[in-house]
């Protein structure tokens, strides 16, 4: 049998260097010792002399040196999260640590918040503007793999058989609350001319948005889960949306869907106000297939207008909502044919997703992903008579 001069110099070695290494060197390490094992076996298996097989060339010790040296490790055994596990806030070294991930880079980052009671819609709104940018949006859309975990990477493509229509989908499930997805999107426009965006949408339990409220019946309420609050408390660009679901009926003895919102935007005051900044936001007024058939004579009393709809609805969250900025968007926000007898999208509408997706990109990236016609495009457009 061939011998190899240089084996157990090289497991010693390796072994030294697990020893002193992180998690992830380590599992190198483990792949290039099992790489060892086989060569060695299959040679001892066959316990064949093959003399011409140059082994020294194998075992080269530079090799050695390469592994420690990061530059040279095989990025295919980084460990992933499998999920964010937030079932107990963060202690205040992560919390630290999580603000200052969140610091670097932080001007390239766009994180997007979604608040409303359990139920509201929210998965669903991701769902459908992640379908909205993957099928339609012109540009190139991927989820960043390196940035997500194994259950977010299961929701993104169960949001996408849920919207494609795929026969024996998982059903989407109302969002854990000991855990929160972090949906990372990569967007790169087709039209060069145009910044990309890379957009972090931020699919939290609608019982953490209740958490804000405060009630003496509920141990650690009236905060914002600190997972969250890192987000905002940090430097990237968030913005808030706030869903609001008229078909849902307020539970007995729980809190109305009103005072969650109201306690959520007035978290948000908080922190606005310490840290002088200011978050881009909108109100959803969710399913609105369902405003539109059960609770058609209140919009058609405002005018189809859904500013005043929400007044008259939710005139306690509204009134402060419109007046703190006239820049607060609102919209009915519908996003196809649901069937009556399950959770299934007939048809896929795609105003509402686009709608919502222009405003983000152009809140972020302060460029308008439609090109406007300029005053010279309208002068042409009316000199030929056409409207512009
Ligand atoms: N008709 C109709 N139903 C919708 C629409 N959006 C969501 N739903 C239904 O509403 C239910 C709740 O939606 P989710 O998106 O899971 O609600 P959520 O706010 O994420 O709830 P939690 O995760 O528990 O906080 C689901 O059964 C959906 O089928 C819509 O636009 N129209
Ligand atoms: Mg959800």
């Amino acid at each position: 049998m061939l011998k190899n001069p240089y084996k157990n110099q090289k497991i010693e070695k390796l072994k030294s260097n697990e020893e002193g290494n992180d998690s992830i060197d380590s599992v190198d390490t483990r792949a290039e010792l099992e790489v060892e094992k086989d060569t060695v076996s299959t040679l001892s298996t066959e316990g064949k002399v093959l003399p011409e097989i140059s082994l020294p060339k194998k075992v080269d010790i530079p090799e050695f040196t390469q592994i420690k040296d990061s530059k040279y490790k095989a990025r295919s055994h980084k460990v992933r999260l499998e999920k964010r596990d937030v079932s107990e806030e963060l202690t205040q070294d992560q919390y630290h640590e999580r603000l200052t991930e969140l610091n670097i880079n932080a001007e390239n980052k766009h994180y997007v918040l979604f608040f409303g009671q359990p139920a509201s819609g929210k998965t669903w709104i991701i769902g459908s503007i992640l379908h909205y940018m993957k099928n339609y949006l012109e540009g190139m859309v991927y989820l960043d793999a390196e940035k997500t975990t194994e259950s977010e990477e299961e929701l993104f493509y169960q949001l996408q058989d849920c919207f494609n229509g795929v026969i024996g989908a998982k059903t989407l499930t109302s969002t854990d609350t000991k855990q929160y997805f972090e949906l990372h999107i990569s967007f790169t426009p087709r039209d060069s001319s145009k910044p990309p965006m890379n957009i972090v949408f931020i699919d939290a339990s609608g019982e953490h948005s209740e958490g804000g409220f405060w009630s003496r019946h509920r141990v650690d309420s009236g905060k914002l889960p600190n997972y969250l609050m890192a987000i905002l408390e940090s430097k990237v660009n968030t913005k808030l949306t706030f869903v609001y679901d008229q078909s849902l009926q307020d539970e007995k003895g729980g809190i109305p869907q009103v005072n969650v919102l109201n306690a959520v935007f007035t978290h948000i005051q908080n922190i606005q106000n310490n840290q002088k900044k200011f978050f881009p936001k909108a109100l959803l007024l969710s399913k609105a297939d369902r405003i539109f058939t059960n609770d058609y004579s209140t919009v058609e009393r405002n005018g189809y207008d859904p500013m005043n709809y929400a007044l008259e609805k939710i005139p306690a969250f509204a009134n402060s909502f419109f007046n703190e900025s006239p820049e607060n968007k609102t919209i009915f926000y519908r996003m196809g044919t649901f069937s009556s007898n399950s959770d299934l999208i007939l048809d896929f509408d795609k105003e509402c997703p686009e709608r919502l997706f222009r405003w983000l990109y152009k809140e972020g990236t302060k460029v308008s992903i439609v090109n406007e016609p300029t005053c010279w495009d309208k002068f042409k457009a009316w000199f030929k008579g056409e409207s512009k």
